[in-house]
């Protein structure tokens, strides 16, 4: 009998828990926390770190799970690469569940940044008016270019305001609407989007918008993550639970 542990957290992972609620595969949908009310989930749920690759080793070995799926988001770096390091360590199967990023079409004005301080090095210059839909955990590193008018989009109000001497806060879940997205941008005269390469339609609204405004796109590429099996469909999970051999030693 399986037993499947699903990091999630992303519009993948939570149609992956519908499809194994569905056939009634025992599994657990796992989130950091990083939410006030995290989406409701079919299947049981558990919130908090494992306490790194050997938390999460240990975790595996203790609650004798059979499959490990990471359908994490594509910038959840050290979390894949915990899961590849556990799911070795504990001789567990591990697939993950991601999205393909997204690519430039017509009308698309995309620069690339390698990462977060490459899009704030690019932020250098004349004052502007900036759509900094990152969330919540990288906004300090744009204090370094203070000249510009930030509007933010946190999924919780913040705790402490934002260190940004300009900004407007928006509080909102995705997943977005290309309509939305694009009074958003009307209404507060953006003149620049800097965004995550996070591909998956739940945040795809805003490059929508953008492409239809001609308002130009500061993309974040993808962090490099270690090698593992990846599959974009979550009815591929299904068929490789049906086919990956849980681990021997388990004796499942
Ligand atoms: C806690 C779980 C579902 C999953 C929905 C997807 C789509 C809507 C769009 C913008 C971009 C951003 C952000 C975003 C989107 C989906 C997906 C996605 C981007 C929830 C969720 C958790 C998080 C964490 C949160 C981060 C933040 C990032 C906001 C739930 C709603 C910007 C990523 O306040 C914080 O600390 C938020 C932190 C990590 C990135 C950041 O650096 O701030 N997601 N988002 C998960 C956990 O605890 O394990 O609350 O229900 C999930 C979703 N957010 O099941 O329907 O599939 O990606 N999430 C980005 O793409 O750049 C918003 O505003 O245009
Ligand atoms: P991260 O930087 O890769 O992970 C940092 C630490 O957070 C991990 O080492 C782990 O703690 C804990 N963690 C992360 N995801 C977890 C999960 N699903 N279940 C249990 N613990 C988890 O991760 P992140 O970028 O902060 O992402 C956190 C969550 O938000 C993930 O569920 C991710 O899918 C979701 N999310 C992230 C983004 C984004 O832009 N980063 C966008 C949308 C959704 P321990 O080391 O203690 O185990």
């Amino acid at each position: 009998m399986p037993n499947v542990l699903l990091l999630g957290g992303t519009t993948e992972a939570s149609a992956l828990a519908r499809l194994l609620a569905d056939r009634g595969v025992r599994a657990t949908l796992s989130y950091a926390g990083r939410t006030e009310k995290p989406r409701a989930q079919p299947i049981p749920v558990r919130v908090g770190g494992f306490g790194g690759a050997d938390g999460l080793a240990r975790f595996l070995r203790d609650a004798q799970v059979t499959h490990l799926v990471d359908a994490t988001h594509p910038f959840a770096a050290t979390m894949s690469a915990n899961a590849v390091a556990a799911a070795r360590a504990a001789d567990v199967p591990l697939i993950a569940l991601t999205r393909p990023a997204w690519t430039p079409v017509a009308g698309d004005r995309w620069t690339h940044v390698p990462d977060i301080p490459g899009a704030v090095a690019a932020l250098a210059g004349r004052p502007q008016r900036i759509l900094l839909a990152l969330g919540r955990m990288h906004v300090e590193a744009f204090a370094a270019a203070p000249q510009h008018h930030y509007v933010l989009r946190f999924v919780d109000a913040a705790a402490v305001p934002p260190a940004l001497p300009d900004h407007h806060l928006i509080v909102e879940r995705g997943p977005f609407t290309p309509e939305g997205d694009r009074t958003l941008l009307a209404t507060h005269g953006i003149e620049r989007v800097v965004c995550k390469n996070a591909g998956g339609t739940g945040a795809e609204a805003k490059l929508v918008a953008a492409r239809a405004l001609g308002i130009p796109v500061l993309m974040i590429d993808r962090p490099a993550l270690p090698a593992r099996v990846e599959v974009t469909d979550p009815h591929a999970v299904l068929a490789w639970l049906d086919h990956a051999a849980p681990s021997a030693k388990r004796g499942v």
